[in-house]
């Protein structure tokens, strides 16, 4: 081979770790430096190729004859690794495998099918606030807003019973942290997998369901032949999985883009109707879901390098969502930007079956806040969570004025 053709098949080399405590925490540095560094970077400590540009982001993520789920979205390749849990049927498939669940969660959580939510969501997240702020004028947004609301909410949606719903974040926690590499963060939960895992198998069953949520419609899609009755609980746990921290952390998200952006608090109280702009802006913004990755099915050129067949690419959907040449001012919240064609539901076969659940939690939380609250401001410091996946929060200190 020529040393031109060669320098052009391989890419550019970075020793940088993306799942290091300090880049989980602030992660923009990297993404910059990725991205400026070529459209694809080799990661020498993993052995994956990274992808930062929105360009090539997206294009992995239409992509998937080429770039498969089914050997794993995290580090681990399933083609030889032992998985932690039989691989989920969505989000770990692929065609033709991956449809009949995919088509059943689809039709389950299409806005068509939440509209009867809606009232019931938007009375919790005005009885939430009202009971918030009688409590005072600044309080922990993330405990008291952002994670109580989807744990009011989303579980009496899917039919849970009452009992060890504290499981739901830790199970969620971890199966985020399970896409990264085996560092700190998942030898921290090694001795819980066992407990969290039983218990929330268990809540798959169908008699564990009540008869008018989420579990209970995916056990009659079984009855209809529209899935087999081994699928049905496994369709269960996706949304056990995806359902509840994604949420937490999007509606913090939310919140802390509203409280350090004044003038987009004034917005959305004077454009009601902005409320889902906002949270999708925040979605772009802050990419609650960092990173996905992909395999390789053949080997396949993508910027004139080449991804070897069975090899691990790295998305970062984070990255692609701040990537100047696709969007103005990228590190600017702004809500007269248009941030539809983000990446922080993904796109493609697998985007967010979920992120129409996701907008209503949001939309019911924020309009209850912008009715009674004029001001909005951190009172402190806001305090991250690291996981591998997740752009998370443990706090996130508020002080408002009231309407
Ligand atoms: C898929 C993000 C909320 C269930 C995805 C993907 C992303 C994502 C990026 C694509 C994965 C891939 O391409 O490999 C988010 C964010 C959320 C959210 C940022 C909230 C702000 C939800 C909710 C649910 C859910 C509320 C359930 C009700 C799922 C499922 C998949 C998925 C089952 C797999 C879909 C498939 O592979 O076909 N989500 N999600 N998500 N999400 Fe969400
Ligand atoms: C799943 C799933 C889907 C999306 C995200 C996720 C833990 C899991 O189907 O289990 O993260």
């Amino acid at each position: 081979m020529t040393e031109a053709l060669e320098r052009a098949l391989v890419p550019p080399v970075s020793d940088a770790d993306p799942f290091a405590h300090d880049v989980l925490l602030d992660p923009e540095p990297l993404h910059q430096a990725l991205r400026e560094a070529g459209p694809v970077v080799y990661l020498s400590r993993y052995d994956v190729r990274a992808l930062a540009r929105y360009e090539q982001v997206h294009a992995a993520l239409v992509n998937w004859q080429h770039f498969e789920s089914g050997s794993g979205v995290g580090l681990a390749n399933f083609r030889y690794e032992e998985t932690w849990r039989p691989p989920s049927l969505l989000l770990e498939a692929d065609p033709p495998l991956h449809d009949a669940p995919r088509r059943v969660l689809r039709e389950i959580l299409a806005p068509p099918a939440l509209r009867r939510l809606r009232e019931s969501w938007h009375a919790l997240a005005e009885e939430l606030v009202d009971q918030v702020l009688d409590g005072g004028r600044e309080f922990d947004g993330f405990t008291a807003l952002a994670e109580a609301f989807p744990l009011r909410a989303f579980p009496d949606a899917v039919g849970l019973g009452p009992d060890g719903r504290e499981n739901l974040l830790p199970y969620g926690n971890m199966a985020f942290n399970s896409f990264g590499p085996r560092n700190y963060l998942v030898a921290a939960d090694a001795d819980r997998v066992a407990g969290l895992s039983a218990w929330v198998n268990a809540q798959c069953a169908r008699e564990a369901l009540g008869e008018d949520g989420f579990g209970a419609r995916i056990w009659a899609a079984a009855d209809r032949g529209e899935l087999t009755y081994e699928q049905a609980p496994l369709v269960v746990r996706s949304l056990l999985t995806a359902g509840v921290d994604t949420t937490v952390h999007g509606l913090a998200a939310c919140l802390y883009a509203l409280a350090t952006h004044p003038a987009e608090w004034q917005r959305l109280r004077d454009r009601p109707e902005s409320v889902r702009v906002a949270f999708d802006e925040a979605v772009r913004w802050q990419s609650p879901v960092q990173t996905f990755f992909r395999t390789a099915t053949a080997d396949i050129t993508m910027a004139g390098t080449v991804v070897p067949e069975g090899t691990k690419i790295l998305m970062f959907l984070g990255a692609a969502n701040r990537d100047p040449a696709r969007w103005r001012d990228p590190d600017r919240f702004d809500l007269t930007r248009d941030p539809s064609g983000h990446v922080g539901f993904g796109m493609g076969i697998h985007q967010c079956v979920g992120q129409h659940v996701a907008r209503l939690e949001a939309e019911a939380l924020l309009t209850a806040l912008a009715r009674r609250v004029e001001h909005l401001e951190l009172a402190g410091p806001p305090q991250r969570h690291p996981n591998n996946t997740l752009r998370s929060w443990t706090s996130l200190p508020l002080r408002v004025r009231p309407a």
